[in-house]
């Protein structure tokens, strides 16, 4: 059994209802269930391209599925809420669905990368992960209050809870 954490991200059509409906989704994975899941957080685009801000949204799940079969699940689900892939990197979404943590596994392939490469820069992923694991370490030992602490202020502020 593994504990992952999920960070979901959406900026296009009704962000809020995006997020919903993804994790009502989430909730129906064949062996995987939904422990908790974190306050909303808004915030401006992280990255170079000019959109609109983003409703994002941190989950964790305890599942016996792999970490293979468990990003086909969630790669179905953004495919169902209309998400095109490849030709919006970086840019607006009406759902991303990121793992960034699976267990302890450390996994760097053409299809996953574990922990998610970039999650230490990136208050949005940080701060709900915070809320739902406060004691959290990752697999290179790092704690997270540590990897939050080393953010710029001025980035964390522009993250707020809703
Ligand atoms: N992949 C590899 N590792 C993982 C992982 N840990 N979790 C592969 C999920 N997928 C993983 O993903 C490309 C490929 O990454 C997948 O096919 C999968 O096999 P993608 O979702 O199609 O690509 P992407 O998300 O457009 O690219 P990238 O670089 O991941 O974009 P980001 O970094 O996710 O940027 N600002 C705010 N405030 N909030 C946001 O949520 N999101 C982005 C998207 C930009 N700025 C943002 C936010
Ligand atoms: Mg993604």
């Amino acid at each position: 059994m593994n504990r992952v954490y999920l960070s979901l991200g959406s900026n296009i059509s009704n962000p809020l209802t995006q997020l919903k409906n993804a994790i009502n989704k989430i909730k129906h994975i064949k062996d995987a269930q939904v422990i908790i899941q974190s306050p909303l957080y808004y915030s401006p685009p992280y990255g170079p391209i000019k959109q609109p801000y983003f409703l994002n949204i941190a989950i964790a799940i305890e599942t016996y599925l792999t970490a293979d079969i468990f990003l086909d699940q969630i790669q179905n689900i953004e495919k169902e809420q209309g998400r095109v892939r490849k030709t919006d990197r970086w840019g607006p979404r009406t759902l991303d669905i990121d793992i960034m943590l699976f267990g302890k596994q450390i996994l760097n392939t053409p299809r996953l990368t574990l922990p998610h490469y970039d999650m230490h820069n990136r208050a949005f992923m940080l701060l709900p992960l915070f809320d739902i694991a406060p004691n959290l370490y990752l697999p290179d030992g790092r704690r997270l209050s540590n990897l939050l602490a080393s953010l710029d202020e001025r980035i964390i502020k522009n993250v707020i809870k809703c």
